[in-house]
């Protein structure tokens, strides 16, 4: 063996010796180690094929995709939870991400009724009044006119009221990506909607909600109040992370609609309907409502409010071993920004602020983090979002005060994860 290679080898290996000895890795998501040698002297690494050998060619189908060791990752729906795989949810995994764009495939899906991949050069969003009065001209745009409008591409997150809906019955579901995988957060790009209402010449004064219905056969139906379309926040976008909406997000259209519940963001956007007061639709007056203390319905909360839950470590994940480890999550607010994250490890007994990772965006989803030394005993893992309206995430006693416990929707209450000593991760309830 030449001394040079000798000299390589002593490299690779203290460089590996170093890697190992460093913090427990991330060892909460209990990897394979991916640098392990072969068998046979431990003490010789062998170069791996890939160090030695011609790697793949290029674009081999044109679409890049994900390692095969990424597998894993995916989205997943909860087997009985609805009828139909058609109007059924799919969960992302959150306890899989990091930073706060949600990569366009593992988007979580809600459809009502399937969905489809529609062809754009037929699709058409058409514009009108309640009555002859409501705007000047009704229109119809082709996809190929509305792209050639002013554009803006903004990062918001979706989370559709529902999200952590079982956890209102105590279920316990066993991950992040169950208990709160019906959020994802996207660079959307579209056109502000003021400006289609503008071109049609709405009368502002009459005109003060729209109805938007979507093409699919669910036609969705949602209201929307014009204040929201006026400050120019709702977009009819086509973008989504760079690149056109994937089928399952609503392509070529839908409806973003920034700190609103993921059910008005109408998919598959087919018109815009300009009238005076809300129209009551079916997805409204008996879907997303929340049920009160003494039997009544509370309607029209549509805002989603601040909510943060913790990522790493969570339910289903296991803590190889004691010692370091960061606390990672994410916070957000369908009323502005996100001010403030505070994280306990003891159950809500004493709390640290969390670190904010820029950039901090409005109606988005904002990545928080904390470390941590596990000592090896139980640990009851908590975040408490504040939002900058000075809102502060509610436990579940404060919720069930006004919301009794026998609700579905908008359950923004902190997340209690059990570290065991195990160091597995489990899902807990602390009233
Ligand atoms: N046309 C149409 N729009 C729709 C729906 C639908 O079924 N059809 N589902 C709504 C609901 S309830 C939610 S939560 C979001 C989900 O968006 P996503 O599938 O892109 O995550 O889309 C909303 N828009
Ligand atoms: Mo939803």
């Amino acid at each position: 063996m030449s001394e040079a290679m000798a000299g390589r080898r002593d490299f690779i290996r203290g460089a590996f010796a170093a890697a190992m000895a460093g913090v427990a890795a991330p060892a909460a998501l209990a990897r394979a180690n991916p640098v392990a040698a072969g068998g046979g002297d431990p003490n010789i690494l062998e170069l791996p094929e890939h160090s030695k050998g011609l790697g793949q060619p290029v674009a081999t189908d044109g679409y890049g995709r994900p390692s095969k060791y990424e597998s894993n990752v995916q989205r997943r729906t909860s087997p009985g939870l609805t009828q139909t795989t058609q109007a059924s949810v799919s969960f992302a995994p959150l306890q899989s991400l990091f930073g706060i764009v949600t990569p366009s495939g593992l988007h979580f899906e809600r459809h009502h009724q399937g969905w489809w991949d529609i062809d754009p050069s037929k699709h058409r969003l058409m514009i009108n009044g309640s009555d002859d009065k409501m705007l000047k001209k009704p229109l119809v745009f082709t996809m190929d006119e509305i792209m050639r409008l002013p554009s803006v591409s903004r990062f918001h997150f979706i989370e559709c009221g529902a999200n952590t809906g079982m956890e209102w019955g105590n279920v316990a579901v066993p991950t992040c990506q169950y208990s709160h995988g019906m959020l994802s957060c996207s660079e959307f790009t579209g056109v502000p909607l003021k400006i289609l209402l503008d071109m049609a010449g709405v009368d502002y004064k009459r005109g003060r909600y729209v109805l938007a219905e979507g093409a699919d056969g669910s036609s969705m139906t949602r209201t929307v109040p014009m204040e929201l379309i006026e400050s120019g926040q709702v977009l009819v976008a086509y973008g989504q992370n760079g690149e056109m909406l994937r089928p399952e997000q609503g392509y070529p259209l839908r409806l973003v609609v920034p700190g609103v519940q993921g059910v008005s963001w109408v998919k598959y956007l087919r018109r815009i309907e300009v009238g005076d007061q809300p129209y009551g639709t079916k997805d409204e007056a008996i879907h997303y409502i929340d049920l009160q203390p003494g039997g009544l319905h509370r309607q029209y909360t549509s805002t989603q409010e601040c909510k943060s839950v913790v990522t790493t470590p969570s339910g289903g994940q296991v803590l190889l071993d004691k010692g370091f480890y960061q606390i990672s999550g994410l916070a957000w607010s369908g009323r502005g920004k996100v001010k403030r994250v505070d994280v306990s490890v003891d159950g809500g007994r004493n709390w640290k602020t969390a670190r904010l990772q820029e950039p901090v965006m409005s109606k988005c989803l904002t990545r928080f983090s904390l470390d941590w030394v596990w000592d090896g005993k139980p640990a009851l893992l908590q975040s408490r979002a504040t939002d900058e309206t000075n809102y502060v995430q509610p436990s579940y006693r404060q919720l069930r005060a006004v919301r009794g416990s026998r609700s579905i929707y908008h359950n923004n209450s902190i997340q209690t994860w059990l570290v065991q000593e195990s160091g597995e991760v489990k899902n807990v309830q602390l009233s």
